[in-house]
């Protein structure tokens, strides 16, 4: 079914890039091939054809004319930038006024470049995916990973544009990473999946960067940050390994061998890497001693830098396996590596592999947060242009209060997602430029798995709504939306599921002793006066100090508890940070707002509109502490968990 359902996709796809760059391929050019009808008639007998359909038309009860035209209207985007009111007025808000005006005249060029330029090449990949050859014509193994010229193209674009190199040039202070992250936002869901190697490729940069730029790795950092297309490189992340991608201390099997000259040869089988190709990759293993023995578990691991290819191309003594089959992301080789005596340089000190390879993990995770606020705004634009245009049972459904209910809902939770990128970016930039608090370095530290799994679910949900909301017609292959839900998917399992995360959360709060959630509250505590002195918001504020009651209540119980109850709350737990928080939270320092809810201070601009009220409302009205509810019901305790296997294989006779 897809091998033949794929060149008429192609074709209609090359004649609508060709003739507006729009995002949906289905037009007239697809009918007259499928009918064979040849283009290229004279135009006498054009007109006649003309003359005789019409008559036909006359004749019959429902004229092709109108079955033939393109009966559903499609849901455009435009400048993406100039249409989202909720990213112009947070850069409003937050930016001083010389940086705004910088970056809002590249935002809108940007904006246009990606709805004229960028977002056909983006379908392009998703028509012509890597295709992998392992072996010439003549029986050479050559492994070779062809990509399609878009995707190349985007790798340049991409340096163009500056989207790694303006986090660490720093032009703009700590507000480059933001600004960076805006790039990043309005380019992911015009990527065509390249917002994938640019979030490890930023990764790379920043674990490099936080080894202080050693001399050896100078070279691959001015690569990774360079502006110019002809020498940008993307980096991998080889962290999964057969035995699995979330237990990485145990997980790990491939053996680093030392060589004379200082560097090592790695042996082993990485199971899911990522783009790639890539032009090098950071990735673990365990240093053999001179007997063959390697350290097991966590404190075994140590973090290695290679390229993946020589000058000439040549593979790193590295084989491809295969390519995977994904659900989505197919824009993307994604393969298996045999590491055959792979060249690589240790960067990290012996055994202390996993907290290296933290950095990146927390720019990736950071990226896929990015990633899942972007697929939900365009599903969002889609859906909202589709309501203005699509007629049903007598009037557009935008005059459907049911349908805009809906939307409403899913506009909601975007807003929210927004404001906690904008404020784990915002953090970040503070931390990188040695301008954040203590406090602030360890809410960075809690909210980056807190935001990452978070928005990964609320992206799935927002994606299957946004499909639903265009009816059959969301889930036809050729409209592109079952491509934006395949590839949000992904967002709650890569760089850590959901429970991963949650657990690192517990982490966190272990590692700092529990000054983590000390900073979460006294944050909240703090302001919360604040943000009581807008009238309009005080059900939202009274609601969100309810939320905040009950849960340092649970923690004040908690920290009694054995370590199953924390394990079994940490979702519900995360989930609870997440709502508080992004209902209120500290921001900036200059504005008389400070310190409101994300939403709340959003809505208590000067300029704010009623919507933006209504956000921060409504935001609130959903269960605040849902790890309240549930310890409440006695979800946590050992009973609970027995509970569950009985469910999970009560269920099941064998
Ligand atoms: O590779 C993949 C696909 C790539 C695609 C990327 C594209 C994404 C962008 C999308 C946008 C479009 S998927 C595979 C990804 N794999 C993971 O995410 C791993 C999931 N597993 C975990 O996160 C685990 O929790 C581990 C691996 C971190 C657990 O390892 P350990 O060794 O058992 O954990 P430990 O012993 O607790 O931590 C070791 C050290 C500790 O520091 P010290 O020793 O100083 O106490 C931890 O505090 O590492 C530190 N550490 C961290 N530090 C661990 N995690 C963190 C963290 N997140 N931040 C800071």
């Amino acid at each position: 079914m897809f091998a033949c359902r794929l060149p008429l996709w192609r074709f209609s796809a090359t004649c609508k890039l060709q003739q507006s760059g729009h995002f949906l391929p289905w037009d007239s050019c697809q009918i007259l091939s499928i009918k064979g009808i040849n283009t290229t008639l004279g135009q006498e007998q054009q007109a006649g054809l003309k003359g005789k359909q019409e008559l036909e038309d006359l004749e019959m009860p429902l004229a092709r004319s109108e079955t033939e035209a393109l009966f559903h209207e499609q849901p455009e985007t435009g400048n993406q930038y100039l249409e989202d009111a909720l990213l112009w007025s947070y850069l409003k808000t937050h930016l001083p006024p010389k940086v705004l005006e910088e970056v809002h005249q590249d935002l809108e060029r940007f904006g246009n470049r990606l709805h004229t330029k960028i977002q056909p090449l983006s379908w392009e990949c998703e028509l012509n995916p890597p295709v992998f050859r392992q072996y010439d014509a003549w029986g050479q193994r050559v492994d070779h990973i062809y990509t399609c010229s878009a995707w190349r193209r985007m790798k340049e674009i991409s340096a163009e544009e500056g989207l790694i190199a303006e986090a660490y040039e720093r032009r703009y202070s700590h507000w480059s990473r933001l600004y960076q992250a805006v790039k990043l936002y309005l380019f992911s869901s015009s990527s065509g999946g390249f917002s994938c190697p640019l979030a490890m490729t930023d990764g790379a940069a920043k674990v490099i960067e936080s080894l202080g730029i050693p001399g050896s790795l100078k070279n691959a950092f001015d690569h990774l940050t360079t502006r110019d297309p002809q020498k940008f490189w993307t980096s991998g992340q080889w962290m999964t390994e057969r035995r699995g991608g979330s237990d990485v201390a145990n997980g790990t099997e491939t053996v680093a061998r030392k060589q004379p000259d200082g560097t090592y040869r790695l042996y082993g089988f990485k199971w899911f890497t990522s783009a790639a190709d890539s032009d090098m990759t950071l990735t673990l293993a365990r240093i053999a001693d001179a007997e063959g023995q390697c350290t097991q578990g966590s404190r075994g691991l140590s973090l290695f830098f290679l390229r993946v290819r020589d000058e000439e191309g040549k593979l790193n003594s590295i084989q491809v396996q295969r390519l995977k089959d994904k659900l989505g992301t197919r824009q993307m080789a994604t393969a298996e590596l045999w590491l055959q005596g792979a060249r690589a340089e240790l960067i990290s000190a012996e055994g202390r592999g996993v907290a290296a390879i933290s950095n990146m993990l927390n720019i990736t995770r950071i990226h896929n947060v990015i990633a899942a606020v972007a697929s939900m705004r365009r599903m969002i634009s889609l859906s909202r242009d589709y309501a203005r245009k699509r007629m049903a049972f007598g009037k557009l459904l935008k005059d459907h209060p049911l349908h805009m209910q809906t939307i409403a809902r899913m506009e909601v939770q975007v807003r929210g997602a927004f404001l906690l990128l904008m404020e784990i970016v915002r953090l970040l930039g503070l931390a990188e430029t040695n301008l954040a608090s203590e406090q602030e370095q360890l809410l960075l530290r809690l909210l980056v798995p807190v935001a990452k799994l978070y928005t990964g679910k609320q992206a799935s949900a927002v994606a299957i709504e946004g499909m639903e909301s265009l009816g059959g017609q969301g889930y036809m292959e050729d409209t592109g939306l079952p491509v934006i839900l395949r590839d949000t998917l992904v967002l709650s399992i890569w760089e850590g599921t959901t429970n991963i995360l949650s657990l690192d959360v517990l982490r966190s709060l272990v590692k700092s002793q529990g000054q983590v959630m000390a900073a979460f509250l006294s944050t909240v505590q703090k302001k919360l006066e604040l943000a009581s002195g807008t009238e309009e918001l005080s059900p939202a504020v009274q609601r969100t100090r309810e939320a905040i009651g009950r849960l340092q209540q649970f923690m004040a119980g908690a920290g009694s508890e054995q370590a199953l109850t924390m394990e079994l709350a940490a979702r519900d737990f995360s989930y609870s940070l997440a709502r508080i928080y992004t209902g209120r939270a500290m921001t900036g320092i200059t504005q008389p707002w400070n310190g409101l809810a994300l939403l709340m201070e959003h809505a208590a601009r000067p300029d704010a509109s009623s919507t933006d009220v209504c956000a921060a409302l409504r935001w609130c009205n959903q269960e605040l502490c849902p790890v309240a509810v549930e310890s409440a019901r006695g979800s946590y305790g050992g009973g609970a968990a027995l509970q569950d296997s009985a469910l999970v294989f009560g269920s099941s006779r064998l």
